[in-house]
């Protein structure tokens, strides 16, 4: 039987560490060729298997983008799926979140997914068709604490994906996001290190999820395989909660 990806062309965006790493690893073994579209520096990426392109790629500029997408055009013939994974966060409310934090996060999260999607759908469409899987959060629904610029973008990127999604249901192309809970990577490892006390903040994470640990990158890969594949050929303009429980309980339940 063909693998779930048999040779279709795959972009993944912050492809070079967490979630994107580890949706590399599961394209890979379902037999995408993939390109990773990540701004790291080579020797700061975890080990890239063989055979992945790698396009050092700031995705907020337009430039960039198109250029990405270009050399994955020329090198693997073409694109048939779009990971938009690619993400930042920084902390602060209304009034502490200045210009330079807001754009940060909006011109990488948000303009980011909208670039690499405008740049690579021209060639799904001469292909007839495509798949593309934006990473929201859990925060795109919901929002945390101190978190304004970051959360607002994670709720436009559901925005984002429902328009691309009607706009392109007719041409062949599925859109759909997907919606995390805290998952294991430098993202949140971060977060975590910068705390007053690490360890408490780790295990806090770990027990808010009713599964009762924060997720491994590879259980939201699994997920953007399924989305991006054949499997899921009547899904689109689909919001994927991908959490360990973490929205279900109503706040104050009691034990
Ligand atoms: C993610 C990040 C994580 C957080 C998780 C659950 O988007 O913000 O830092 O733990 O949501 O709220």
């Amino acid at each position: 039987m063909d693998r779930e990806l048999q040779d279709k062309i795959a972009i993944i965006t912050g492809g070079g560490h967490g979630i994107g790493r580890a949706t590399v690893d599961c394209f890979l073994r379902e037999g995408a060729r993939v390109a990773v579209v990540d701004w790291s520096a080579g020797k700061d990426i975890d080990q890239m298997p063989d055979g992945v392109l790698y396009c050092r790629t700031d995705i907020s500029k337009v430039a960039e983008c198109e250029n990405a997408v270009r050399e994955i055009v020329k090198q693997f013939g073409g694109v048939d799926i779009l990971v938009n994974n690619a993400g930042v966060q920084t902390y602060g409310d209304a009034i502490t979140t200045d210009e330079g934090t807001w754009d940060f996060n909006m011109n990488v999260n948000l303009r980011g997914q909208w670039l690499m999607a405008r740049a690579s759908i021209p060639e799904m469409l001469k292909r007839g068709g495509g798949a593309i899987v934006n990473i929201s959060s859990v925060q795109g629904l919901a929002s945390q604490r101190n978190v304004l610029a970051y959360s607002t973008s994670k709720h436009a990127m559901i925005g984002l994906t429902r328009t691309m999604a009607v706009d392109f249901a007719g041409r062949g192309i599925r859109v759909n996001c997907v919606c995390p809970g805290t998952v294991d990577t430098p993202m949140v490892r971060a977060t975590i290190a910068q705390d007053r006390n690490p360890e408490r903040l780790r295990k806090a994470l770990n027990n808010m999820h009713p599964l009762g640990r924060i997720a491994q990158p590879r259980e939201i890969g699994e997920v953007i395989a399924f989305l991006a594949s054949n499997r899921a050929s009547f899904m689109t303009g689909s919001i994927v909660v991908v959490d360990g429980g973490l929205i279900t309980p109503i706040a104050g339940s009691p034990e």
